[in-house]
């Protein structure tokens, strides 16, 4: 049920590039930039590369609201600096996967433009209109009482045509109407234009949205304090979903191309909802992005309080990553294997320990643990080397995502009201647990300029940069410094992703978890063709003696890599000693 294939092999490495590298002073990351790190990506070990959209945008969403899908933002640079990239990449035999966002367009889109115009325009029906209602005080009301994941309602006003139009995030990105074929046609026939230009793959922004529920029916009231409530069992997953997907396959996927696909699907904790997707006898997708793993440590209530950090235990964490690599594994499910994108925090800050002593050590350890599970391997800009979320002491006007800013302020409005406040007084109420969460969980982290070395702006750029830089951070942890020590982060990955692709069971292998109600160690075996690995990770900053099962998981078995110095005689017996976040891997000879 798994034949190997090279998008299974991979080493994905997303680049967000506005913050990436700006190579014209402009203060935004651009296409040159990042065709001037080719080497360096060549030499982490990446085989592809993931572009976050450096399409045509107002830039409301960061690039995820396209006003034209075949032309580049001016900001990111032309098609020609798109062909030479991709000439770089093909020249080293690495591939290009481009963000596909078609669940939504800009509404400065010129199919927006047109549809919004009249009722009677041939655009009207390309995106979801809906007339007012009006309560029983003759007050405008909107279609429905669906919550926008940005906040407020998920409809917008429109003036020209007295009606609302849905939009599922920003009120600068409508949705599609995917219920109409021409809608579908113009989508398969933008997918062949950068196709045909040469992209290797897609990731499918919430590709799992497209389909709405028929009659788009008001949503259980779940948050009676709220005027809006969460409706995503309206939206994800809907009913015609599935069969939208099989057409994208015939109609572009299944001709002349051989390509990696992934589609992002949040919103959905259910591992068979997504098998749909993913198995091959479906002829879907290759694989999805779920949420499980890093929304772990959002608080259940998560529609309402999206960036609130909870405590978490490691035989929660645990639990989840053994379910989904066991999953479905003999009818072909494969999994994406990802603990940072340009939407979460940074993991060393998540998931490991960021206090100087620690950072190193457990930055490592997570590299570890992401190398070690089956599925394709995802790397996200800086994650490579151990960047962390930047500090507490950052005011709000420090974040730039639209989700972080319109949360903050919703809360603040809401505490306002209930306090009586006047605006003068506003600046005393106490907003403190919300800057807690946004520090832990906003978006923001993910999306501050890469750290390239001690120079001005971390070498991002020699202007001013789009979103501050880690400024206490970048003098003492940057790419530089890291390329020229082989005990860093960089390098350390470097190393990981290489033995991972040299031993194939650490992509392949059954997975078996050694210790489930454990809470300072995650220990598993892989097992692939006669070949065993055993991973043991220490997720505490304390000493630990692991009790192996049984001293016969080690016979044979020599250590393979991990963050301390390696084979000294750790294992006696049943007993694993491991240091305050030692990782370390052994393999079978
Ligand atoms: O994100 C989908 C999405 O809903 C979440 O991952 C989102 O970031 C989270 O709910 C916030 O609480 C995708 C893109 O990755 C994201 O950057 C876009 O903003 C979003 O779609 C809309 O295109």
């Amino acid at each position: 049920p798994h034949p190997e294939t090279w998008w299974k092999d991979a080493v994905v490495y997303q680049i967000y590039p506005v913050s990436f590298l700006d190579s014209n002073g402009d203060g935004f990351g651009d296409l040159n930039g990042i065709t001037s790190k080719l080497d360096y990506l060549q030499d982490l070990g990446v085989n592809v590369v993931w572009l976050s959209p450096i399409y045509r945008s107002p830039l409301a969403d960061m690039g995820y609201d396209i006003s034209d899908y075949r032309d580049i933002d001016p900001r990111y640079g032309t098609l020609d600096d798109w062909d030479r990239l991709l000439g770089g990449l093909h020249g080293r035999q690495m591939k290009l996967m481009v963000d596909l966002v078609v669940n939504h367009t800009s509404d400065e889109h010129a199919w927006f433009e047109e549809s919004r115009s009249s009722k009677a325009s041939p655009k009207r029906d390309w995106y979801i209109w809906r007339p007012p209602k009006y309560d029983a005080d003759g007050n405008r009301r909107p279609p429905n009482n669906w919550k926008a994941q940005f906040q407020g309602s998920a409809w917008e006003y429109d003036e020209t045509t007295d009606e609302y139009y849905l939009h599922l995030y920003h009120t600068k990105q409508p949705d599609l109407n995917w219920e109409n074929p021409d809608v579908r046609q113009a989508v398969w026939e933008l997918m062949r234009f950068w196709l045909d230009r040469g992209c290797d793959g897609f990731r499918m922004d919430v590709i799992n949205l497209i389909s709405k529920v028929e009659g788009l029916p008001d949503a259980p009231i779940t948050i009676p304090e709220d005027e809006y409530q969460d409706a995503t069992e309206f939206y994800a997953n809907g009913p015609r979903v599935h069969e939208f997907l099989q057409e994208m396959q015939n109609k572009v996927l299944s001709r002349q191309y051989d390509i990696i696909t992934v589609g992002e699907t949040p919103f959905t904790h259910s591992a068979s909802e997504l098998a749909r997707y993913v198995l091959p006898a479906n002829k879907e997708l290759n694989m999805v992005f779920q949420f499980e793993l890093v929304d772990l440590d959002s608080p259940r209530t998560a529609q309402r309080m999206p960036f609130i950090h909870r405590p978490w235990k490691l035989s929660e964490f645990r639990e989840i990553v053994g379910r989904w690599q066991r999953f479905k594994r003999d009818e072909g499910f494969w999994n994406a294997v990802f603990i940072e994108n340009h939407d979460q925090g940074r993991s060393v800050t998540q998931w490991g320990n960021d206090a100087d002593a620690w950072r190193v050590l457990s930055a490592k350890m997570l590299a570890m643990l992401e190398v070690t599970l089956g599925g394709t391997q995802y790397v996200f800009q800086g994650q490579e080397l151990g960047l962390r979320n930047f500090p507490r002491s950052w005011g709000i006007e420090e974040y730039r995502d639209v989700a972080s800013r319109n949360f903050y302020h919703e809360i603040l409005e809401q505490r306002k009201r209930e306090s009586g406040a006047s605006d003068e007084d506003s600046q005393a109420i106490d907003m403190s647990d919300i800057m807690d969460g946004l520090q832990m969980k906003a978006r923001d982290h993910g999306r501050i300029p890469m750290q390239w070395d001690a120079t001005g702006h971390a070498g991002f750029t020699t202007g001013t940069p789009w979103m501050r830089v880690n400024d206490d951070d970048y003098p003492h942890w940057n790419a530089a410094l890291q390329l020229d020590d082989t005990s860093s982060v960089r390098s350390f990955w470097k190393n990981a992703l290489r033995l991972r692709k040299e031993h194939k069971v650490l992509i392949y292998g059954d997975f078996q978890d050694l210790d489930p109600q454990n809470e300072s160690v995650l220990a598993y075996t892989r097992t692939y063709q006669g070949v065993r690995a055993v991973v043991a990770l220490n997720f505490t900053s304390k000493d630990i003696v692991f009790n192996l099962p049984s001293g016969e998981i080690m016979a044979g078995i020599s250590p393979l890599f991990g963050n301390y110095p390696v084979g000294n005689g750790d294992v006696q017996g049943n007993e694993l000693k491991l240091r305050p976040y030692e990782g370390t891997v052994y393999l079978s000879t």
